[in-house]
């Protein structure tokens, strides 16, 4: 029998490198959309060809019911989030509902599907580096105090929290990775890395002139997603369900990101096409995150593959490629 895996947040960049992933491995997917039309619909049959669609909210508990009785899925991987942490301050409330409150009823779906067979449904929650905030310790690994420092951090905390007491109260298989940032050519436009790898693109082709940013201090650890989703998977193949940090045990700052990135178009004084804005700052800001997968990699055998100078000229390139066919040049 091919296992069957249902995703929330198959539209997003972590969605569609599992569903590859898993569809690999001969599984049949499913993923939740939301919305009456989402225009991203598209993108995933197109990316993952023969992969059923269900509509579902995260917010809305019953349609996760259905979906779990549509799909009889043997593992459950939690991704839908509002994720951009910036945009959690201002719309903190919808941040909470979604992002920590829709993790409790993702969970609470799984709890009432499985009946008496709690662990019949294996589960990921998509937990978050952001959790540390404050770092407390260095690196950051399973045991560091969590400190957010965002209401998307603080609905993540509650998420992490809610996983681990639904594993320890109803003897449910659920594991949650506390991720580090990963990244990629399918990176939202609106995240860091993102936004750099598109204006560095469009600079070099004379289409842009500068880029505007926040803080260039703060330092990240920033993996490919690619590597990253094979650690979800991973978790959910262990007898025993647990928490793992996925990182790459290096940190960069947003400076040296730069540097990265305009040297793959052969740019070297970099500062002169940087502007920073005010816009672009957080009314608290996670200043340096550096984590350890010692752990992952002892009981999962998971190390990353992709290192930060190859996944920015990966994002770079793709970028120069993307925006010359979108420029017409
Ligand atoms: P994206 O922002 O790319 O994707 C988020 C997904 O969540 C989208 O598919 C979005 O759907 C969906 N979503 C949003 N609101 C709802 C809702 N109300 N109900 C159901 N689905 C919803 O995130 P990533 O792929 O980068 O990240 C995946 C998960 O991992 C997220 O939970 C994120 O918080 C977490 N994470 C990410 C890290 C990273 O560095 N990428 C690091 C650590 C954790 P739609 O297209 O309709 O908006
Ligand atoms: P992050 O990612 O907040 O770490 O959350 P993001 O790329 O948004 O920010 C990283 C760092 O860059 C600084 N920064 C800017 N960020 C953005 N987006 N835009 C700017 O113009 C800018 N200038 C400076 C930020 O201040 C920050 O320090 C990501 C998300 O994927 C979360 O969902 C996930 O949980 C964490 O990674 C781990």
């Amino acid at each position: 029998m091919m296992p069957r895996a249902l995703i929330t947040g198959i539209t997003g960049q972590d969605g569609l490198y599992l569903g590859e992933l898993l569809l690999s491995k001969g599984y049949e997917v499913y993923g939740l959309i939301r919305g009456q039309n989402n225009p991203k619909r598209a993108l995933v049959e197109k990316t993952l060809p023969g992969v059923h669609i269900l509509t579902g909210d995260l917010t809305d508990l019953s349609s996760l019911i259905r979906a779990l009785e549509a799909a009889k899925p043997d593992e459950f991987y939690n991704l839908g989030a509002i994720s951009f942490v910036a945009y959690s301050w201002e719309n903190a409330s919808l941040t909470t509902e979604v992002t920590a409150k829709g993790v409790l009823n993702a969970l609470e779906a799984v709890r009432l599907y499985s009946g008496d067979e709690p662990a019949k449904v294996r589960f990921y929650q998509a937990s978050s580096s952001e959790m540390y905030g404050k770092v407390q310790t260095v690196p950051q690994d399973e045991d560091t105090l969590l400190w957010p420092r965002s209401p998307y951090g603080v609905a993540k905390v509650f998420g992490h929290y809610m996983t681990i007491n639904y594993r320890e109260s109803y003897g449910m298989h659920a594991s949650s990775g506390v991720l580090f940032n990963h990244e990629s050519p399918r990176r939202g436009p609106e995240f860091v890395t993102r936004k750099v790898s598109q204006a560095v693109a469009r600079i070099s082709l004379g289409l842009q002139k500068s880029i505007v940013l926040g803080n260039l201090d703060a330092r990240r650890d920033w993996g490919f997603a690619g590597d990253y989703v094979e650690a979800m998977w991973l978790m959910l193949q262990q007898d025993v369900a647990d928490d793992y940090v996925i990182s790459t045990g290096e940190t960069h700052s947003i400076k040296e990101l730069l540097e990265k990135a305009f040297a793959v178009v052969g740019i070297t004084d970099w500062e002169q096409y940087v502007e920073q804005n005010p816009e672009f700052m957080r009314p608290a800001e996670v200043d340096l995150l550096i984590g350890s997968s010692a752990k992952a990699t002892k009981a999962l055998g998971w190390s990353p593959k992709v290192g930060f100078e190859e996944l920015v000229k990966m994002m770079v390139e793709n970028d120069v490629v993307e925006q010359k066919a979108l420029a017409g040049l």
